[in-house]
């Protein structure tokens, strides 16, 4: 009797103790029954090994060729993981755009430090990814949103709305060698690359972004100190990079940002936009903004221009800011426009006036193709529309900018004997160039340096059909591991009272309707307790944890 106490006291004493991280491994070829997440007998859902998985495990996802895709909806990280296929793999993750109020993969706020690597994801009602918050304004200022998580080597298409969701707090996000194209397949009039409300210290490296149906991707509601490098983003159905936009005001932390600014801090460079409907590289009520060293190549189709300094309503509320955006450095970026739309800042009359930019455009040093038009709405400016010539002097602006037949090929790169080689100034800011090339001085103009070494032919890649190589280490996972540890170890949440639409803002910047607001609660369905005791308690755990973020929102 004695023995069988103690023993049963030692076994609920076990999931306490410390316990090295696991690997767990699902296959399409598994069993969620039979199987116990071994390599040698892996489960068949990922959701399945998600929930025998605990903080700081990896759920292995393999691919094999008979069949790699997992038809699952709503897999959620709870706590923290690794979420990926082994090198040389890819599985699908797919969730049907058809059921409704679905994500494909949602991050919790629990589950900070998160990394989903190496995986195609495709689908969701909503999103492929999502980042999910408890943060509301109001709330406890020790609210957050899921952050630090990596996102990496990712094939993401066919969603129903956006490709990745970033939602208030949800900070240090980094996107890298992610492919995101044909977002929107069932509600393309809101569906971006990428959407970032109110997440700072984004970082978006490396990828490539294109035919979405609206916006490449922006950051906006507050956005702080964002990072927007070496990507190509092309044939898109709204803007390319937009830094800010138009956001409703409940989505700013006016306890950081009471004057409402969009964006600040963002920095956009070395990125080739190419092929889109608005603006190449837009702006709207942001703040000490860096665009240098970007190729910007057709962009403008149906209004606006290559570089666009933008409006904002929010919501016309009477509360918000609705700041004109303030201090940009506009340099060294390359614009070839068919369509002689190259700089325009925006005046509207609405709410007694609203300026797309108060103060000077900080731009200088840059490349623009004959024949480019500049626009200033604003009155009172002395200068409405002309010239290169007429804008320099009107505005004191651009005084080393130059006009040339400037080309590039379709990477983007320059080609021997262009005017753009050596003809930009040193920026602290830009220390590369889209090949992560080194620059050298004097700074070729856009996103490309040349340089006497040969460029990685694979600079960007034109497929997710095939795993894409790990690159460079991940140098965001210490940091994003230690801060996990700090979220995990505050105590649960009890309620949150964030249900609205984080998508409600307001689009007549860019010509679209106003979205919809859509508040969605989620449920959470915990897999069932697998018959081992260590097993019930983890799941008893996952939901005790879990039950706090039951109605986050998920617009
Ligand atoms: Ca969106
Ligand atoms: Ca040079
Ligand atoms: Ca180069």
């Amino acid at each position: 009797m004695r023995c069988r106490v103690l023993f049963a006291a030692l076994a609920l004493a076990l999931p306490v103790l410390p316990v090295a991280a696991a690997e767990l491994f699902v296959s399409t070829a598994g069993n969620d029954s039979s199987g116990n997440g071994s390599a040698a007998s892996p489960y068949r859902t990922v959701k399945r090994a998600i929930s025998a998985s605990r903080a700081g495990d990896t759920v292995t996802v393999r691919a094999p060729s008979a069949n790699r895709t997992y038809n699952e909806c709503d897999v959620r990280l709870r706590h923290r993981l690794t979420l990926r296929s082994p090198a040389g793999e890819r599985a699908i993750i797919h969730c049907n755009p058809n059921t409704a109020n679905t994500v494909t993969i949602q991050v919790d706020p629990a589950a900070s430090g998160s990394r989903i690597a190496n995986l195609e994801i495709s689908g969701g009602y909503y999103y492929a990814v999502m980042l999910q918050t408890n943060w509301y304004q109001g709330g406890p200022s020790s609210d957050t949103g899921a952050s630090n998580v990596v996102m990496e080597d990712l094939l993401i298409r066919d969603t129903g709305r956006d490709g990745i969701k970033i939602t208030p707090k949800s900070n240090n996000a980094v996107i890298r060698r992610v492919e995101i194209r044909n977002t929107g397949v069932r509600e393309g009039g809101n569906a971006d690359g990428i959407d970032n409300v109110n997440g700072d210290g984004m970082v978006v490296e490396d990828s490539y972004i294109h035919d979405t149906a609206t916006t490449g991707l922006y950051f906006k509601g507050g956005a702080r100190n964002v990072v927007i490098q070496r990507n190509r983003i092309e044939n898109t159905g709204d803007a390319g990079i937009l830094v800010g936009f138009d956001t409703s005001p409940e989505f700013f932390d006016l306890s950081v940002n009471p004057q409402y600014y969009e964006a600040i801090g963002g920095i956009v460079r070395n990125n080739v936009v190419r092929n889109t409907r608005y603006s190449g590289i837009g702006m709207y009520a942001s703040k000490d903004t860096v665009v240098a060293n970007n190729t910007i190549v057709n962009a403008a189709s149906g209004g606006h221009s290559a570089i666009y300094f933008g409006v904002t309503l929010q919501d016309y509320d009477p509360a918000a800011g609705r700041p004109a955006n303030v201090n940009p450095k506009i340099v060294n970026n390359l614009v070839i426009q068919g369509n002689n739309r190259c700089m325009e800042i925006r005046y509207s009359s609405e709410l007694g006036g609203l300026s797309g930019l108060s103060g000077s455009p900080g731009s200088n040093w840059n490349g623009f193709g004959n024949g480019c038009v500049f626009r200033d709405g604003r009155p009172g400016s002395g200068f409405s529309q002309g010239s290169l010539a007429q804008w320099r002097s009107a505005l004191n602006a651009d005084a080393n900018s130059k006009q040339a037949n400037y080309t590039v090929d379709a990477t983007g790169r320059l080609p021997a004997g262009s005017p753009a080689i050596n003809a930009g100034t040193t920026v602290a800011e830009v220390a590369d160039d889209i090949d992560r090339q080194p620059r050298s001085v004097p700074y070729d103009l856009g996103a490309d340096e040349v340089v006497s070494t040969a460029p990685p032919a694979n600079r960007v890649r034109r497929s997710g059909s095939q795993p894409l190589g790990r690159g460079g280490a991940s140098a965001a996972q210490p940091a994003a591991a230690a801060s996990a540890r700090a979220v995990s170890s505050a105590p649960a949440r009890s309620t949150t009272s964030a249900t609205s639409g984080v998508d409600a803002a307001v689009e007549a910047g860019a010509g679209q309707p106003v979205a919809t607001a859509v508040a969605v609660r989620t449920g959470v369905r915990i897999a069932p307790p697998a018959l081992q005791l260590w097993a019930r308690l983890r799941g008893w755990w996952a939901a005790h944890q879990a039950g706090a973020a039951e109605s986050l929102r998920r617009d």
